[in-house]
């Protein structure tokens, strides 16, 4: 492994910070979603209501133990930490004529902490967290303007931090409005990436709102990189996605051609910021479908001009597919099955290390640039006994899923440049809500319905994760 690999966490505003009111921080779209679990799915409010636990309004409370945190993250021995800058912190509304200085005060306290301990600094712009104001008075990405005004803040932190920070994603996930919600209509994935819950919208105009949103984000992505480039030529300058290798249910040809079409779904955007052109099978099945996508005649230039400097892969799952759905099976978050071969975790989400490798070499294979990890990890029941977590089940799915990165490393020659685990201290769940799905290295005593004392605690897989790290991934047994 490369000396110089990145090795670290993942962590996202909304799903942290709390402080929601603090900081003169206006109110992001995910402040009014509630807290909800497995079986008991999470709620979009118009506004929010007494009665209702939010749990973006409180995270694990790093807004004011930031410093704490990063200690521990250093005492693990990270190399990179990834965090999400929250829009809504800079603009409260998205529109203001000045920035907020509090909010960039509060991130260059947070990036400064860092960069004191000698961890890389890797910001998402994006990471489901966008002003809500920007929604009802835009119709969020469905309009153009939501790009000018997303530039407007990209150009502010670009400016602002350019001194100390040089990795950038400009979004996380977007990707996933080609899968799940272009198949079923997820109602909250298509709320966490733009702000419109997709069973809210019109039925017959709500493909071809996803459809604008997909190309709107995906033009702002290469346009954000251009004015971080003129900033600072020395940007490295990626995008988060989000990706599931399809399998086919059986050896049918046809099978196989299913499961191609579902990852080609996963990767429209991927390909447009990576090849140098928005699919042209994507503006085709626009047109047959009949939606009207605004395409600006200067788009084709940004998407030529501006490559992503690299590949954020989030992978946690992969899935299967066939020519016909599943009778009596639900399809999983990205509208594919089960694989009847592999376990599965507590919450559904198939157990793949295999998978892993099999995406990085996709990617290698078609996009020939370097990739970050920056999500895996698995989200478990805990129990917090003497002060610590015997999380042996944990410290089990990272070290197979490293086995497999190691040989795409080595034996297949991928450029993946990092490892940066998904939520290394315990934080609010984005699918379900909750606390109680923990993925962390780090134990915080808090608990679905809010309560806790919110102390920190490191479980046995944060020493096992240390001497990982020490070793520079050589040493994984426990
Ligand atoms: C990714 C998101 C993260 C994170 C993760 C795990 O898709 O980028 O924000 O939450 O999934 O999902 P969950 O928290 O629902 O277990």
């Amino acid at each position: 492994m490369n000396k110089r690999f990145f090795w670290g966490g993942s962590i996202a505003a909304h799903q942290c910070e709390g402080g929601f009111q603090e900081g003169r921080k206006g109110l992001a779209i995910m402040d009014k979603v509630t807290a909800g679990t497995y079986e008991k799915p999470r709620q979009i409010h118009e506004k929010c209501l007494e009665g209702y636990e939010y749990p973006s309004h409180t995270g694990i409370d790093f807004y004011h133990r930031y410093e704490e945190d990063i200690k521990l993250f250093s005492e693990m021995g990270f190399t990179a930490l990834r965090i999400s800058v929250d829009w809504s912190r800079i603009y409260p509304t998205g529109e203001e004529e000045h920035s907020n200085e509090e909010g960039l005060f509060f991130y260059r306290k947070v990036l400064t902490a860092l960069r004191d301990h000698n961890i890389e600094l890797i910001v998402t712009l994006y990471h489901f967290e966008l002003p809500e104001a920007i929604v009802r008075k835009y119709g969020s990405w469905n309009n153009r303007k939501t790009i000018e005004l997303y530039l407007k803040y990209c150009r502010t932190v670009f400016k602002e931090y350019k001194d100390i920070v040089t990795w950038w994603a400009t979004f996380n996930e977007m990707n996933h409005l080609e899968t799940k919600v272009k198949r079923e209509h997820d109602e909250l994935m298509s709320y966490m990436v733009t702000g419109l819950a997709c069973s809210k919208s019109d039925p017959s105009e709500v493909d071809a709102v996803m459809a604008r949103c997909t190309y709107n984000m995906t033009v702002a992505s290469v346009m954000a990189i251009e004015e971080g480039h003129k900033i600072n030529p020395d940007f490295k300058i990626g995008c988060v996605f989000g990706f599931e290798p399809f399998y086919a249910l059986s050896c049918h040809p046809e099978d196989s051609v299913k499961a191609l079409d579902c990852m080609e779904d996963e990767v429209v955007q991927i390909d447009a910021m990576c090849l140098g052109r928005f699919p042209e099978r994507k503006i085709k099945e626009y047109k047959t479908r009949g939606f009207q996508v605004e395409v600006f005649p200067e788009d084709a230039g940004f998407f030529m001009r501006n490559r992503l400097d690299f590949i954020g892969l989030n992978y946690y799952a992969s899935a299967a597919v066939g020519r016909e759905p599943l009778e009596g099976e639900t399809p999983d978050m990205y509208g594919g099955y089960h694989n009847p071969l592999l376990e599965k975790s507590s919450w559904g989400w198939t157990i793949d290390p295999v998978g892993l490798r099999y995406a990085l070499r996709f990617f290698e294979q078609r996009y020939r640039k370097p990739v970050i990890i920056t999500e895996n990890g698995i989200g478990a029941y805990d129990e917090l006994e003497d002060g610590t977590v015997q999380d042996d089940y944990r410290i089990e799915y990272l070290s197979s899923h490293f086995k497999e990165m190691k040989k795409a490393i080595k034996e297949d020659h991928v450029n993946c440049i990092g490892y940066l685990m998904w939520g290394p201290i315990d934080l609010i769940s984005a699918t379900t809500g909750e606390m109680k799905k923990r993925y962390g290295f780090i134990y915080v005593d808090k608990n679905n319905d809010g309560s806790g004392t919110l102390k920190r605690y490191p479980k046995k897989s944060f020493y096992w994760y240390r001497q990982v790290i020490e070793s520079n991934g050589e040493k994984l047994d426990f």
